[in-house]
């Protein structure tokens, strides 16, 4: 496969090495959520940046990484990394059009030799507090007692209280994780397919604009993510990739 097709379409599954059934599971709820909104289309991406992909494209290095824009959302990444026989990981973030009232969307979930070690979802302010449509959908949605809730580092202040970071037990609460992305993620598609713009320059506008920075500065003091990119890139790609393809910050107004 070549590179700009690694990065544009979800890879087949003749190809790359078996991605892990709930990673597998949640890239299919992540992929119905986005079918279902307004005016997708992929997104032209650098293609330098495809190139960094397409070096990892093979047996033991793969990425895999799907982006669309919507009305609302200017960036939709879905990504599934294999980047050593141990480790693979989904990643997903919805960044949203500073001028429409929308948190981000966000996921990680990490599957190493023993299992899924850290498994995330998040609908995150930009402004405080969540949209009003928004609370009132994650404060419906039923949450699940998972055995093994961990903590989250001090960058994490991004979150909202309603972030989810847990390591499943087994294959019922892996069951469990994906019907809670789920909920995350119609309740956001329902936001989204309200939605109205406000001005560029409307302050409610450079507020969400300024959240969605610090969301992406915060992102980029995950030592693990960068840690494990270095060893699979250079550091300098790493960089490059994290800057440019991870968390990118939205343009200017
Ligand atoms: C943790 N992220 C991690 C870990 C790894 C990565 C290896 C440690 C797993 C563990 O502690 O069990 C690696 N994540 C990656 C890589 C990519 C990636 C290489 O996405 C990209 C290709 N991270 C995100 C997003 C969120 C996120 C969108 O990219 C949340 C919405 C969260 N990842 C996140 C958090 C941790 C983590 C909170 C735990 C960090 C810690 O415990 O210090």
């Amino acid at each position: 496969m070549d590179s700009l097709a690694a990065i544009l379409l979800p890879s087949p599954s003749n190809s790359g090495p078996a991605i892990h059934p709930l990673l597998e599971a949640l890239a299919e709820r992540i992929r119905d959520c986005r079918a279902q909104l307004p005016e997708l289309s992929p997104l032209v991406v650098d293609p330098e940046l495809l190139a960094i992909s397409g070096m990892l494209d093979g047996e033991e290095l793969f990425i895999s990484n799907e982006l669309h824009r919507c009305r609302g959302i200017r960036k939709l990444h879905l990504e599934i990394a294999s980047l050593d026989a141990d480790i693979q990981i989904l990643h997903s973030v919805f960044f949203p059009d500073p001028r429409f009232d929308l948190p981000i969307f966000g996921a990680d979930v990490v599957a190493g030799p023993g299992g899924i070690s850290a498994a995330i979802v998040d609908l995150s302010p930009v402004g405080q507090p969540l949209p009003l449509a928004i609370l009132r959908g994650l404060e419906a949605l039923p949450l699940p007692t998972f055995k093994q809730v961990r903590q989250l580092p001090a960058w994490g202040s991004i979150f909202s209280p309603f972030v989810q970071f847990i390591r499943p037990a087994d294959t019922q609460e892996e069951g469990w994780f994906v019907d809670l992305l789920d909920g995350y993620l119609s309740t956001l598609a329902s936001a989204v397919i309200g939605a109205k713009a406000d001005a560029s320059l409307a302050a409610s506008t450079i507020q969400r604009h300024k959240g969605q920075l610090l969301y992406c500065l915060q992102q980029k003091r995950n030592d693990k993510t960068r840690g494990v990119l270095e060893k699979a890139f250079n550091p300098q790609w790493a960089d490059r990739y994290i800057e440019e393809m991870l968390f990118d910050e939205p343009p200017p107004l």
